[in-house]
């Protein structure tokens, strides 16, 4: 199906993640022929700006995908598992942003700079996934210490954003704080507490083991992307009262010895990855920087003086782009250029 331009339907277009998606499509000149904007029956007939012309929100149907070559999903997890598989017969190749086929034996879950030869494998369903925020930054970071040391285990702690629980939770947060503020009771109908100057330890539902599901997300998905299940991964998330870009402590224990100066050179030179680190001038990664940016920042690199092989750091991105819309888009630019 190779072509100079392909039919994209973004599925989801009005919320944070697919407005993200259009303005990546945009910004990267990814060769649209004609843009389809799906979403529910609560925005359908809306229009949206699609490179300076107005184009107006479709209802998302099943008949949608005929003539479509590819769909980018962020509809939610449950709308996608009704509507993916039936874009995938119809021919759409979808990338999925949602946890629905993550764990799927026959999808692929892809980071760029880490399995880009996994796309090969979208045939069987016709579905690729694109993993969880915190699951993308965190292993942009690890692929290199890993090709290099090997990691053993990873202890990583988030301090995750509003922005990554869509459009309602963001505006959640300014209106708790705007409450408060003028000393009114708050209203919270998205998070399961006052998320306005409050941490909450629990991201998504609980699971009989006592993790949340955010939380084995991380673990799962890890070792799927990086294709080396004795990796051992644990991981706490917490909700912060940021607007957006998630930031993460991420510890490591690797086989062979490294340094905290080796770390910051190999990481130096990783694709996706920006070293942001020089306490003299008390230098680090953090959300409001790293908002509106691509890359993948790391910062407090030192090593873990309580075992032989250890290392900390800090790992901040924008979980819009790079932890979902940019991962997403740079999926379909693999696509079309290796595969179709
Ligand atoms: P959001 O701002 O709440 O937007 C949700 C979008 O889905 C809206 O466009 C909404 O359309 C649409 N939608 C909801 N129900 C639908 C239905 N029945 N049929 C068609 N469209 C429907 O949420 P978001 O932050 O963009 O996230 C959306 C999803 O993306 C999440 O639920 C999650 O699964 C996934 N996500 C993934 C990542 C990642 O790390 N890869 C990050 C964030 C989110 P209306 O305007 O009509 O309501
Ligand atoms: C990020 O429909 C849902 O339950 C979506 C919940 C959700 C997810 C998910 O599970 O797809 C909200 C925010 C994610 C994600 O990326 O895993």
């Amino acid at each position: 199906m190779k072509k100079s331009k392909y039919n994209v339907a973004v599925v989801g277009a009005t919320g944070v993640v697919g407005q993200e998606i259009i303005r990546i499509l945009e910004e990267r000149k990814f060769p649209v022929d004609k843009i389809t904007l799906l979403a529910s029956e609560r925005s359908a007939g809306q229009f949206l700006e699609y490179k300076g012309t107005a184009e107006k929100v479709c209802l998302l149907s099943e008949e949608t995908f005929e003539g479509i070559d590819i769909g980018l999903f962020s509809p939610g997890a449950s709308v996608s598992a009704v509507y993916a598989p039936k874009a995938g017969k119809a021919g759409c190749i979808v990338i999925d942003n949602t946890s629905q086929f993550r764990m799927d034996p026959d999808v692929p879950l892809v980071v760029p700079e880490v399995n880009p030869k996994a796309v090969a494998e979208y045939k069987k369903r016709n579905i690729i996934a694109n993993p969880n925020c915190s699951t993308i930054q965190m292993v942009v970071a690890l692929k290199p210490i890993h090709d290099a040391v090997r990691i053993k285990r990873v202890v990583v702690s988030t301090y995750q954003a509003v922005s990554g629980a869509g459009k309602e939770a963001m505006d959640e947060l300014s209106d708790q704080v705007l409450a408060i503020y003028n000393q009114k009771d708050i209203e919270k109908n998205v998070f399961p507490h006052q998320i306005a100057f409050n941490c909450i330890p629990q991201i998504d539902v609980f699971l009989d083991n006592s993790y949340t599901k955010e939380e084995m997300k991380m673990v799962n998905e890890t070792t799927k992307i990086m294709g080396d299940y004795s990796i051992k991964v644990t991981a706490t998330t917490v909700r912060v009262p940021v607007f957006n870009s998630h930031s993460e402590v991420v510890n490591i224990e690797t086989e062979k010895k490294i340094t905290a100066k080796e770390v910051k050179k190999l990481l130096s030179k990783a694709a996706g990855v920006k070293v942001v680190d020089d306490a003299n001038n008390k230098l680090y990664p953090m959300p409001i920087n790293a908002s509106e940016k691509d890359e993948v920042f790391v910062g407090r690199i030192r090593e873990d003086e309580s075992i032989p092989n250890g290392i900390n750091m800090w790992i901040v991105s924008d979980n819009l782009r790079k932890g979902a819309a940019l991962n997403a888009v740079q999926i379909a630019e693999i696509l079309i250029r290796e595969y179709l």
